[in-house]
């Protein structure tokens, strides 16, 4: 960005700002665990009211004039004084969103009066990743208004713009963290080797651009209504059933150390959840109770158990491991999955047992890790085989169906995706995460599959009724 490019006046509001203290260079911690050599903190803006006036009358003058919108609502908690004064001095009424609920549902989510689509700007002092403008932009959304804009004071530049632009918000930013740097560097406030090193820090931090994602082929996608008349499968219809009715297409992954964790989990995420993906073969503590113990809190919360098996042998060895051993999978698991590589035999083979006791099967059509070898000719063989047993087939994993030939494919067919987080990014051992909303609204899923980014939240039960509204809220976008 040129020099060129920052006013005056934002020149001596960057010069305010690090004269109160609000930007201070040293070696920080962030909260996300890495070392910043600058740390911004506009908390300290309440204390001086006329240079938050400026900043709040100053964030609106730079929108541009095409922006429209109807309400304004600040990310608790600090920019929550900025939008009181972006709204007491625009005459624009404001909404607030509540970072604890109590209440299942969205009914306590958000303070203040609105009606269904009405336009909501968000307002937020900093971005690094975004998760925040997300976090708030979900109940917002789920509430029925719309969130289609974000404006921030500062822009650290650490891949936020791009994860709200997945998410289907623009960003404005008043000022970028590198142009505060040159800012104070010009001013002498800063040395050469400081600005060097916030220089490198950034670079290091920067988020590669996010790759632009195929938009969906449908238009607009049929109702889980009308799926759920259409589903051949009882456990697939009632799968869309209990998602209409919790209004949740969340799938929890409990990978969780012990059976006694997992039965803790599924009842604390249980009112927030379509289905609970277990991983059996984990857990030391195993008893035969467990299936039961398991289907009364799936009873009580009204949820389906998928057991993330991923049979692959040929048909009669699979119809074995599905009904014997140790874990008796098809006992408790409503769902199962299997991988095609030998053949449509696994299919009739599970089928055997499964149909008869209203069992559904989830064929692996697609994988979440990098360098996985389920693509192309294999996916489309796998829609093949589920075409040709759709009476036991309820759908697939599934990564980016949107891209598949045929997209939108067969109506009947569930898809649920793994490798979901709030942020776009991956693991250290090649796991990929996509955002709940490109998954279902762009890349054309049905069901999000979220495991770490739940059962490692301070709060899983918090943070699978976050990712429950993001998942509901690109579903509703889809189909209306
Ligand atoms: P995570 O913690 O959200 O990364 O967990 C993902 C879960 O989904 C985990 O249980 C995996 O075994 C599972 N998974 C996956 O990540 N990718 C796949 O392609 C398939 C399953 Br199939």
């Amino acid at each position: 960005m040129s020099p060129a490019t920052v006013s005056p006046a934002m020149e001596s509001l960057v010069l305010q700002l690090h004269e109160i203290s609000a930007v201070k260079f040293g070696n920080f911690k962030l909260k996300t665990g890495i070392n910043s050599p600058i740390y911004i903190d506009l908390r300290v803006i309440i204390s001086y009211p006329s240079l938050l006036t400026r900043i709040s009358k100053t964030l609106i003058s730079s929108l541009p004039s095409s922006t429209s919108y109807d309400l304004v609502c600040g990310v608790p908690y600090t920019a929550l004084p900025i939008a009181t004064c972006i709204s007491v001095l625009n005459n624009i009424p404001m909404v607030m969103r509540r970072k604890e609920i109590k209440d299942y549902g969205t009914a306590k989510a958000i303070e203040g009066r609105y009606r269904v689509d009405q336009r909501c700007l968000i307002i937020e002092d900093l971005v690094t990743s975004g998760a925040s403008v997300l976090e708030t932009a979900a109940p917002l959304r789920a509430a029925g208004m719309k969130v289609s804009d974000a404006v921030v004071l500062l822009d650290r530049e650490q891949g936020g713009r791009e994860n709200l632009e997945e998410n289907g918000i623009k960003l404005h930013s008043m000022i970028k963290l590198s142009e505060v740097v040159r800012i104070l560097k010009e001013k002498g406030i800063v040395g050469e080797e400081m600005e060097g090193v916030v220089g490198k820090f950034l670079v290091e931090n920067r988020k590669v651009a996010v790759p632009k994602v195929e938009k969906p082929v449908r238009a607009k996608s049929i109702s889980f209504q009308e799926r759920a008349r259409l589903a051949k499968n009882p456990m697939g219809k009632r799968l869309f059933e209990v998602m209409i009715e919790k209004e949740s297409n969340l799938c929890v992954a409990a990978d969780v150390g012990t059976a006694a964790e997992l039965l803790d989990i599924a009842e604390k995420v249980g009112p927030e959840i379509c289905l609970l993906k277990t991983h059996v073969d984990i857990l030391p503590d195993f008893t035969p109770d467990f299936g039961s113990k398991l289907r009364s809190i799936a009873k009580k919360h009204n949820f389906l158990i998928f057991e993330d098996r991923k049979f692959a042998d040929i048909g009669n060895t699979a119809t074995m491991q599905y009904e014997g051993g140790i874990f008796h999978i098809l006992d408790w698991a409503d769902i199962v999955n299997a991988h095609i590589i030998s053949g449509p035999g696994i299919v009739d083979g599970l089928k055997l047992k499964g149909l008869p006791r209203g069992r559904g099967l989830l064929l692996l059509a697609e994988m979440s890790s990098a360098g996985n070898l389920a693509t192309g000719d294999y996916t489309s063989t796998a829609v093949r085989i589920a075409e040709e047993h759709s009476d036991f087939v309820i759908g697939f994993i599934s990564v980016n169906p949107a891209s598949w030939p045929g997209a939108p494919g067969n109506p009947t067919f569930i898809h649920a995706t793994p490798g979901v987080q709030m942020v776009k990014g991956g693991d250290n051992l090649g796991q990929q995460y996509n955002t709940p909303y490109s998954v279902i609204h762009d890349r054309g899923s049905d069901i999000i599959i979220v495991g770490r980014g739940i059962i490692k939240a301070a709060n899983p039960a918090d943070a699978a009724r976050e990712y429950r509204l993001q998942g509901w809220d690109a579903y509703l976008a889809k189909t209306t």
